[in-house]
């Protein structure tokens, strides 16, 4: 387990385990089919945990927002909550955020310094290729946002697999694969870390089940 900051309940990233130790202390499991060859340098690059994103002093949190960056429910409640009524009025003076898209605020009183807010699809509103293509654009996005604006850590919550129905064995394998692109890309090379954080319990089992068919075991 993360040790944490107590007095806030803060966990910082040099405290959140990356792949490269899970496989060693066997918390992650390896795949016998892989989709890219082994790197050790990328699987230090990721993390998988359960918990409040909210606690995660990254130098960016993802939100999973919507078209007009307003208020709502599930991480998007919480992490509003939580930075402080700022964020609301910084958010609302953007003109709002197209689905696949991605913008920045500061952090406000969270213990990230940013904020990405990402659009997903509502899984039923669009046929299932444009759901899986809205939904890797808003990872990719969030990923070229997150370089722009010099940020090194960033953590993703599951994104539309609350509120917006997209089933989460079908939107992991994009989140991660995703990922795995944009950081094996000259484009993604500064990025230090990404931090998967999932709130339930299956859904870090999915998580955990899917990410070592795109990072592989190293050694
Ligand atoms: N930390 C990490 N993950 C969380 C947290 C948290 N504090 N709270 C919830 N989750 P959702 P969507 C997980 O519904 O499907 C909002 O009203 C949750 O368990 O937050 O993209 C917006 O305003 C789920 O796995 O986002 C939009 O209108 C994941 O976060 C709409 O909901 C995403 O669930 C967006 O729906």
């Amino acid at each position: 387990m993360a040790t944490r900051n107590a007095s806030r309940g803060v966990l910082n990233v040099s405290e959140i385990p990356t792949l490269v130790e899970e496989y060693a202390r066997r918390s992650l499991h390896r795949d016998s089919g892989a989709v890219y060859p082994p790197s050790a340098a990328l699987n230090r690059k990721l993390s998988v945990l359960r918990d409040d994103i909210t606690k995660i002093s990254a130098d960016a949190i993802v939100n999973a927002a919507n078209n007009r960056l307003a208020g709502g429910a599930g991480v998007n409640g919480a992490i509003q909550a939580a930075a402080g009524p700022q964020l609301l009025e910084e958010s609302l003076a953007l003109n709002g955020c197209d689905t696949g898209d991605a913008k920045i605020t500061k952090g406000y009183m969270l213990p990230a310094r940013h904020v990405i807010h990402v659009v997903g699809p509502m899984y039923y509103q669009h046929d299932k290729k444009e759901a899986n293509r809205l939904l890797e654009s808003c990872y990719l996005r969030g990923l070229q946002v997150a370089v722009e604006n010099g940020i090194k850590t960033i953590a993703f919550p599951s994104i539309s697999t609350g509120i917006f129905g997209f089933p989460i064995r079908e939107a992991s394998p994009i989140a991660i694969n995703t990922v795995r692109q944009f950081l094996q890309s000259a484009e993604g090379n500064t990025i230090e870390r990404v931090i998967f954080v999932l709130f339930g319990r299956e859904d870090e089992q999915v998580y955990r089940t899917t990410i070592p068919k795109y990072f592989h075991q190293s050694e």
